[in-house]
């Protein structure tokens, strides 16, 4: 009986695809960020809140992901930053075919910077490249300070952890511990980004915008 591992199968065949699409980002002098989070942790929200303090130096643009309806994609047009919507159709996670089809209905060449909404999920999408330039995923206060515990690959594999939802802290509907999650996450990640912010209120916005901005320029200069 012949055994064929499937799933390591799809993986290797997107990973060397993942591989290329960074190198043709880069030729082009194009920046892709793979946004993640669980879902409602507050990604959209992020989105319009950097895209606006960015806008007058950048070129965006948005790829939203769902399992079905185009909300978060009208969201960010209604911004006047262009976007299109991927509906998954029950699939969890991007691959970078499923991008690459984002990119090819925006005609990304001339774009300084495009986001990844990728789908609401701590898990799936941790396990595939995308073949973004940097992951960068979002942990919200509500979700809990124990996450880093339970999903480690996810926090392993990004190079920025926005903590959103910060506005929390300042209540006393939470016991979030921010040293904490912050000793959790460095176990598994010693060099990860942290910016503790919230895309409620716009704190922490700028210094997550500032740092953004100057990977952008490394990159495409
Ligand atoms: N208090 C507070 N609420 C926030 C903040 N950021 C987002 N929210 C709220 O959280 C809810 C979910 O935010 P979204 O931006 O839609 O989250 P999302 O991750 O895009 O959600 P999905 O696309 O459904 O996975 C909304 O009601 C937002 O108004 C924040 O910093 N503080
Ligand atoms: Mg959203």
């Amino acid at each position: 009986m012949k055994l064929i591992k499937v799933k390591e199968a799809i993986q290797s065949d997107n990973d060397q695809l993942a591989g290329q699409l960074r190198g043709k980002l880069k030729e082009e002098k194009t920046f892709l960020v793979n946004l993640m989070s669980s879902p409602g942790a507050g990604k959209t929200s992020l989105l319009l809140q950097t895209t606006a303090q960015m806008k007058h130096e950048l070129r965006m643009a948005v790829i939203e992901a769902d399992i079905d309806s185009s909300v978060d994609a009208e969201r960010i047009v209604d911004s006047g930053i262009p976007a299109i919507q991927l509906q998954t159709g029950g699939f969890c996670h991007l691959d970078v075919p499923m991008v690459q089809q984002g990119l090819g209905a925006l005609d990304s060449r001339g774009l300084d910077l495009i986001f990844i909404e990728n789908v609401g999920n701590l898990v799936c999408p941790a396990e595939f490249d995308t073949g973004a330039t940097i992951d960068v995923m979002i942990l919200s206060v509500p979700e809990g300070d124990d996450k880093p515990l339970k999903y480690p690959l996810m926090f392993s594999k990004c190079d920025a952890l926005i903590v959103n939802k910060i506005d929390y802290l300042q209540t006393s509907l939470t016991d979030f511990d921010l040293d904490l999650l912050e000793k959790r996450v460095r176990k598994l990640n010693k060099n990860i980004n942290i910016f503790p912010l919230s895309s409620r209120t716009g704190e922490g916005i700028e210094l997550w915008s500032e740092w953004l901005s100057s990977k952008v320029y490394e990159h495409n200069s």
